[in-house]
């Protein structure tokens, strides 16, 4: 946590422990117009998914143009099915400076398409955005990536990665820095599962697995080496359908003839080229026919 962080918590807990309203000085700096904090939403449109990895952030700068520090709340009130990670969000904003302000918005699984909005506020009286935020069904039947979006489970996860990252649609190693993959968080110990449900018995027929293998990071010393892919079956039990030892590709795909009947899938990794830690960039599972 940076020092102006700390400084900001530390000013926040004295206003509110002295009964100070949070949003009065911003208020008040609005009406008598020397200065104020401004509110800007980075992007007016979003796209979920609806399914629980399917979440994304709205982005909210905060810009304060007067030389006092001002404490803001930001009311965040979604339309339904839409939910968001916060109803308000308050902050102090450092003079002549700006902060930046991130809301997660989810429409749960089952949720139809459809366009609806989520509207922020500055302050109870304040300026009012409005974000668009389209909401895509998780997809199903022939052609559907069945682990798109999850729900994904790990056996760990890494601290600087999300377990959502397997699953969030995008299988391009190079934006590994950007966290789209899953980092199991037990360092050079093995074996690390990643488990993905299906909310009841699919027929599947094929299973790609995306193993982390960029210009920066190459399949020879990053993608997992020995590892087991295996289904859960509607009687509950896991069944092996592949064994790969001695891996050196970042993609590897498994057709499974006959089409076998899953409830879930899962990676059993047992070593990696990097000696240290398991790392998927995309695992994907479909239903082709
Ligand atoms: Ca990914």
């Amino acid at each position: 946590m940076s020092l102006r962080k700390i400084i900001a918590l530390l000013a926040a807990a004295l206003t509110a422990a002295a009964g100070v309203a949070a949003y009065a000085g911003t208020a008040s700096a609005a009406r008598q117009g020397r200065g104020s904090v401004t509110m800007t939403l980075q992007s007016g449109t979003l796209d979920v998914l609806a399914a629980p990895c399917g979440s994304r952030p709205l982005v909210v700068d905060l810009a304060n143009s007067d030389s006092k520090g001002a404490y803001v709340d930001v009311f965040i009130t979604p339309e339904r099915p839409l939910v968001t990670s916060h109803d308000v969000i308050s902050t102090y904003v450092p003079p002549n400076d700006n902060v930046v302000l991130r809301a997660q918005v989810t429409a749960p699984h089952g949720s139809a398409g459809g366009t609806h909005g989520v509207s922020l506020r500055l302050g109870p009286r304040g300026p009012q955005q409005k974000a668009a935020v389209t909401v895509t069904p998780k997809p199903s039947g022939p052609g559907a990536n069945l682990a798109l979006g999850g729900p994904v489970s790990a056996s760990s996860t890494h601290g600087n990665f999300n377990v959502c990252g397997g699953v969030d649609g995008n299988a391009n190693s190079e934006d590994w820095s950007a966290r789209t993959g899953w980092n199991d968080g037990t360092r050079a110990v093995f074996p690390d599962t990643y488990t993905v449900e299906f909310g009841g018995p699919q027929p599947i027929d094929r299973i790609v697995l995306y193993s982390l293998d960029s210009a920066r990071y190459p399949a020879a010393r990053n993608a997992l080496r020995d590892f087991d892919v295996q289904v859960l079956g509607g009687d509950g039990e896991w069944t092996t359908v592949s064994n790969v030892r001695g891996n050196a590709l970042g993609r590897l795909e498994f057709p499974l003839d006959p089409v076998v009947t899953a409830k879930s899938v899962r990676v059993v990794a047992l070593a990696s080229n990097s000696g240290d830690y398991s790392r998927i960039v995309e695992l994907e599972v479909y239903q082709d026919s």
